[in-house]
């Protein structure tokens, strides 16, 4: 199929742009450790160019002791030798630009790895110069300074005996918090962007960006005061380029916020992850492990409230899966009877949407979750977890279905390449294990298959580029209180486009609005037009004005 290329030299580019996160340890190995490597990616980027992408986020592959999969990182301008060296990654950025697509690296700017140098020095001695790249409280070993606790289970403080001393760390202990408050970190940092910049890296995704202004007295950490100011300077040093796309991950937040992130004026960043949506099936008051039905006009209104908010004020990141979440197709369709068609009508959902859509290895696939045995899940998160609810007197099956429902291994089993011994990622042990269902899920059957989730999705993302309202056209939700069907309209001068999506397994009816008789259909995932909606029934109609 004939490519579409974008101009990557204007700002905006990644408006109709659409990217792919690469998980690298679990995307192909091509030397036998079991892990994935960064001559994986590069192997691979022929089937990327096939499915029409534009650009990589790649999670972290900088030097790391991987206590959480790089996300804890020793040295921000070397590659982990996990992953290969260097020079593999200068042929990765030259390959990808030869195929249209720009790599965009994660970047770690709210921790480090307690292995970094800088935090080994810092522990030396409360005058060396690095022990202000960190946060400290006094004490004296018994009471942390205060009570607050870490993301992934425990206080949120650890004690250095030698200093007298406490850090502070928002994740694992070996990951400890960067003071943001200290110009000479900053600067350093901002050096080893330029690092990658130079080597003709084309944009960042900032990891949990909203943290950075944190104030750990005021026991604020996300959203804290000075956070736009740090996005400011962060932006005018070290993303100077009009060309560059930026993401912030950035839990905390909301429309308002996102105008701040996103303006049109490139003073912070591209565009936010924000995650409103995501965690819509998490009843209030209950932990985010216990996951429960997703009730449809909550996620309707919640989508239209950040369509409307942001048009022509910002813009958004659109995704419903990633690294760290359960995969969609088992959580919000239905991964047994209903796959393909769930998963179709899902990606038809999100990528009638204005925004940029990011898809996760995988998710093109349809690829579901998996059920381990507790001592094959590898994530940090998972056996703190575990370990955290059965001290506390869970029962171990009842935690168990949490770590099924939620846990961040479901997203980061090896990708599957085909039906050979481990789905052709490795040839060795993959360091996770492969989801047996690879025999009858795999990129070599659905490449072969031309009604296929891969080739649906390589359809939508085709469709962006072509169809000017999906990329830009208004947004008008229908029928907000169905709870059932999720349909909305795009308009822009010259078209309107219908979008319709069966969210249950049960046929449902449903008008089409007036203007969309003799419509054109874009794409649908069901060979034939029906008078009711079919089970997952989803199609987008574009009607001219
Ligand atoms: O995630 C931020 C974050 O808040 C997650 O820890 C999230 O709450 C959790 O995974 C939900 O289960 C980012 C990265 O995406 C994640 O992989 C890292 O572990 C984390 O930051 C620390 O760097």
């Amino acid at each position: 199929m004939e490519q579409i290329l974008l101009d990557k030299t204007r700002w905006g580019w990644w408006q109709s742009a659409v990217f792919y996160q690469i998980y690298p340890k679990s995307f192909q190995d091509t030397t036998g450790s079991g892990t994935g490597d960064l001559r994986g990616i590069i192997s691979r980027l022929d089937y990327l160019q096939e499915l029409g992408i534009d650009g990589i986020w790649m999670s972290p592959v900088c030097a790391s002791p991987q206590v959480d999969n790089g996300y804890d990182i020793s040295d921000y301008c070397a590659i982990d030798p996990i992953f290969g060296t260097m020079e593999d990654m200068d042929t990765l950025i030259a390959e990808a630009k030869k195929r249209g697509i720009s790599i965009i690296l994660d970047l770690v700017l709210n921790h480090c790895s307690s292995q970094h140098p800088w935090f080994l020095e810092a522990k030396k001695s409360r005058d060396n110069p690095y022990h202000d790249y960190f946060l400290w409280k006094d004490g004296d070993g018994s009471t942390p300074p205060n009570e607050m606790k870490a993301c992934f289970g425990g206080p949120a403080w650890t004690y250095v005996p030698e200093l007298g001393q406490y850090y502070f760390h928002q994740f694992a202990p070996e990951q400890p918090d960067l003071n943001w408050e200290n110009p000479d970190m900053r600067a350093e940092l901002y050096k080893s962007i330029r690092f990658w910049v130079d080597k003709g890296v084309e944009g960042f995704r900032l990891d949990v960006i909203d943290q950075i202004g944190k104030d750990p007295d005021l026991q604020v950490t996300g959203n804290g005061p000075k956070l736009h100011e740090f996005l400011r300077e962060l932006s005018a040093n070290a993303f100077p380029e009009v060309g560059l796309v930026t993401v912030g991950e950035a839990w905390g937040a909301d429309v308002e916020r996102a105008k701040l992130y996103s303006a049109p004026d490139c003073s912070e960043l591209s565009m936010v992850f924000q995650f409103e949506h995501i965690g819509l099936d998490q009843q209030p008051g209950k932990e985010k492990w216990d996951l429960t039905k997703l009730y449809l006009p909550d996620l309707k209104r919640c989508m239209a409230r950040w369509q409307n908010g942001l048009h022509g004020k910002g813009w958004n990141s659109l995704f419903l899966n990633n690294h760290d979440l359960p995969r969609i197709v088992s959580r919000w369709g239905n991964d047994k009877v209903y796959r393909v068609e769930s998963a179709k009508m899902l990606a038809t959902m999100l990528h009638g949407l204005e925004g940029t859509p990011y898809i996760f290895q995988g998710e093109e696939l349809g690829m579901t979750n998996v059920r381990l045995k507790l001592e094959e899940y590898v994530d940090l998160e998972i056996h703190n977890l575990y370990a955290e609810r059965t001290a506390k007197g869970y029962a171990q099956e009842d935690v168990m279905e949490s770590i099924y429902a939620r846990g961040r291994d479901n997203a980061r089993t090896p990708m599957q390449w085909d039906d050979s011994p481990n789905a052709g990622f490795t040839t060795g042990t993959p360091w996770l294990p492969v989801n047996p269902n690879y025999r009858q899920i795999n990129a070599k059957a659905e490449l072969a298959d031309p009604d296929s989730v891969f080739h649906y999705y390589q359809k939508l993302i085709r469709l962006r580029k072509t169809t000017p309202v999906i990329s830009h056209g208004d947004f008008t939700l229908l029928a907000p209180e169905d709870e059932q069907v999720f349909a909305y309209i795009r308009e822009d001068e010259t078209s309107r486009l219908l979008v319709v999506c069966n969210f249950t397994d049960e046929e449902q009816k449903f008008d089409c609005p007036a203007g969309f008789e003799n419509a054109q259909c874009l794409i649908s995932n069901y060979p034939d037009a029906a008078p009711v909606l079919r089970p997952y029934e989803a199609y987008m109609l574009l009607a001219g004005k």
